[in-house]
């Protein structure tokens, strides 16, 4: 008998989709979109059209390992879940009292985006003592960039976009990554707007546009001073929302824009003047020009400032005050919900040192007082998606490092684990979720049972509490209890039905206490352009690292359709709709180089050395070189992926990755 159950697409993206999953004796036979989900509306994207083959997929780990090869083969033996938490109990209390609890790392970022099961080792890890990570690898300097010019003040509906007459997607490749959002923007295209994306190369979104518009990478925000200078001396400004709305924007126009005349900026953006000036006068007369912007653009030495910057095109022509005008960078939903009932920051006694995620091989390499000694990851695969990966992986590999890994599958990364654990999939285990990309939220049960013996992020440290001997209460709540203390709470953002429906599983709208667009949540009540708490008062151009590196190709480690950053390989079809290890290079770049369609190559920089397969396209701009998506290395034949070749450098607010700002040299193999 087939029953068909409500789930939630638990992964890391924009739009935490409505799933409708046929089950048939415990097994997931089938997946689709829930038509009645308010941003699902029934369309799923190719990776999750068949989430069964990752779910019930051969390669799915059924039974905590132990090490018996050397770190990284991956040649374990079985053993049961009472002697691995044994194990790891026995080797963190030694650990702990020779080094202290700080030797002990937890390392997680966004395998379960589900509130319960992704933060579900914090309330541990504060009772142990262990150091904290910083979970800063997606786009923090997007909100440290909105923060330092819109404060707190809330996101606008994105589903107004349908209402725009000019559409921007700006840095974000929708059609891999928010496949929603785009099909907004193209509802909102049929209706009459116009269409442009921002990239850096000809992604499939350039190729749905009227016009796509490929810049230099880390250059967009002074692409967006030289449309301010236009738009300022043509007089296409909105003086009346100005006086209103806006601090500080004379002193922008006095003491930086003059430096940036589109003649001025044409080199730095690869863009020529008056096409520069066509984009700030088509912007500037839009009626209502929504801009969406991804995540892209942020993850340089400047991408706080670079999104600060665009974020004053808006407000300097009153977009923000018609309906489908204003900028979208994403939602921010963390106070609908009181996490803190499940993270438990109270169970620190001191507060332990803060590591950052993007920094994991020095952390494992150079870290003392005291060195890293354990390592206990869930639900991340840092060894193919953090930045640096040899340093993470000399890290790995050494004999004196402790490492758990709690992992649905044998990553890179659980390859060099002392023990492995199974973890359950989205579909086995219950969970709260909310997203970034609107105000949805919805609450799931378990849809089948686990498959082998995999057990939940919350489960397996509900074991190892117990592991510990401790009697905290606390860590004997099931998963169920956690969701309800989450919903139970008044927060101001759900009525008491909103809450009655998320604990049926119905998909809801969550509301944000203030209105948006209504008032300006900043210190002056005013959208700071100018703002003297920050060390830069003003927008201006600021400089990429690679900028500084001597290479000279600006490396892209994009995304693709068929992946979710190292997710989704597991699927044999979506791999092979991939290229594996393509670099895409301008002919031009590649005749300087006497390179060839096809040819194996290399890149290379000071941190690594990396093969490619080379694919000579006009695709890319010259001096840019793009790969997309981030394989797993048993399946490069080089052994090395791109984050090799990416830097553990921070961006300038934030302190988040910089994985595009990165340049290199090829040659060929
Ligand atoms: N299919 C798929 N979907 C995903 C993911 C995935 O890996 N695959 N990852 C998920 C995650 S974790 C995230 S954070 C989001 C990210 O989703 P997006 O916000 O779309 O971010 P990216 O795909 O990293 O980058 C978007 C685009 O920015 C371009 N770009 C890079 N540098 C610059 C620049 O300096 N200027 C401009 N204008 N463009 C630039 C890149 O070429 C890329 O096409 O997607 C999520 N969804
Ligand atoms: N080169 C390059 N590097 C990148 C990116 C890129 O585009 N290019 N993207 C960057 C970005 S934006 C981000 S956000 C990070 C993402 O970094 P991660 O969040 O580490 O991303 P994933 O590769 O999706 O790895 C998540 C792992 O969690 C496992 N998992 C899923 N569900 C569960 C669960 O319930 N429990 C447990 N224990 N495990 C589970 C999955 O099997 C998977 O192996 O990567 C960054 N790194
Ligand atoms: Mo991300």
């Amino acid at each position: 008998m087939t029953v068909t159950v409500r789930s939630v697409c638990p992964y890391d993206c924009p739009d935490a989709c409505g799933l409708l999953v046929a089950v048939e004796n415990g097994r997931a036979v089938s997946v689709s979109g829930d038509p009645e989900h308010p941003v699902t509306r029934g369309l799923l994207c190719p990776k999750m059209k068949h989430y069964e083959q990752t779910v019930h997929s051969p390669r799915r780990l059924t039974s905590p390992l132990r090490r018996v090869g050397p770190k990284g083969v991956g040649t374990f033996e079985q053993i049961s879940w009472d002697e691995a938490i044994a194990e790891i109990c026995r080797r963190w209390q030694e650990i702990g009292a020779g080094y202290g609890a700080e030797a002990i790392l937890p390392y997680s970022y966004a395998g379960t985006m589900g509130l319960v099961q992704r933060n579900a080792g914090h309330a541990f890890f504060h009772k142990l003592g262990a150091s904290r990570l910083e979970r800063t690898i997606c786009s923090p300097a997007k909100d440290a960039g909105w923060k330092a010019l819109m404060g707190d003040t809330p996101a606008m509906d994105p589903a107004e976009i349908e209402q725009s007459d000019l559409v921007i997607l700006w840095g974000i490749n929708a059609v891999a990554t928010s496949i929603h959002a785009m099909r907004d923007a193209q509802n909102a295209r049929r209706k009459g707007a116009k269409l442009w994306a921002i990239d850096t190369y000809r992604t499939p979104t350039c190729e749905a546009a009227d016009e796509a518009f490929l810049i230099r990478p880390g250059s967009d925000g002074a692409l967006a001073l030289a449309m301010l200078h236009v738009i300022d001396r043509e007089g296409l400004l909105d003086r009346e929302f100005i006086s209103a709305n806006v601090l500080g924007f004379e002193e922008l126009r006095v003491r930086i824009l003059p430096d940036y005349s589109p003649e001025q900026v044409a080199d730095i953006c690869g863009l020529p003047a008056d096409t520069i000036e066509r984009l700030a006068r088509e912007y500037a007369r839009a009626e209502a020009p929504f801009i969406r912007l991804g995540s892209g653009l942020t993850r340089y030495g400047n991408g706080a400032m670079t999104v600060r910057t665009i974020s004053c095109l808006p407000a300097v022509v009153g977009a923000w005050s018609k309906p489908g005008g204003g900028i979208f960078i994403g939602t921010a939903t963390g106070g609908a919900f009181p996490l803190q009932t499940v993270t438990r920051e109270d169970f620190m006694t001191e507060l332990p040192r803060l590591v950052s995620m993007n920094q994991l091989g020095g952390a494992l390499t150079e870290l003392s007082g005291p060195p890293g000694m354990s390592l206990y990851v869930y639900h991340s695969n840092p060894a193919a998606i953090a930045p640096d990966q040899n340093a993470v992986i000399r890290g790995l590999e050494r004999e004196d490092l402790f490492t758990v890994v709690h992992e649905r599958f044998l990553t890179d990364t659980a390859r060099y684990a002392d023990i492995v654990l199974p973890a359950t999939s989205s579909l086995e285990h219950p969970d709260l979720y909310r997203c970034y990309g609107s105000y949805q939220a919805q609450r799931c049960s378990a849809a089948i049972p686990p498959v082998g013996e995999a057990k939940s992020n919350w489960e397996a440290f509900s074991l190892l509490a117990a592991g510990m001997g401790w009697d905290e209460p606390f860590f004997r709540l099931s998963a169920d209890e956690l969701i309800e203390l989450l919903l139970v709470e008044e927060t101001g953002w759900r009525s008491a039905a909103v809450t009655e429906q998320l604990r049926q599983g119905i998909p809801v709208m969550l509301v944000p206490p203030t209105e948006p667009k209504k008032q300006w949540l900043t210190q002056s009540g005013k959208i700071e352009v100018l703002n003297e708490r920050e060390a830069e008062p003003l927008p201006r151009r600021l400089a990429t690292h690679a900028e500084h590196d001597g290479y000279p190709l600006r490396l892209q480690p994009a995304t693709t359709p068929y992946a979710l950053n190292s997710g989704f390989y597991e699927q044999d079809d979506l791999r092979a709709k991939q290229k594996c290890m393509e670099l895409l290079m301008s002919r031009v770049d590649a005749e300087a180089r006497c390179l060839a369609d096809g040819q194996a190559v290399i890149a290379r920089n000071d941190r690594g050395a990396v093969r490619f397969t080379l694919k000579v396209t006009d695709r890319v701009p010259t001096g840019t070189v793009v790969t997309e998506g981030v394989w797993w290395r048993e399946f490069i034949p080089g052994g090395r992926g791109v984050n090799a070749l990416t830097s553990q450098r921070l961006t300038d607010g934030g302190r988040g990755s910089t994985l595009y700002d990165v340049t290199v040299e090829v040659k060929g193999l």
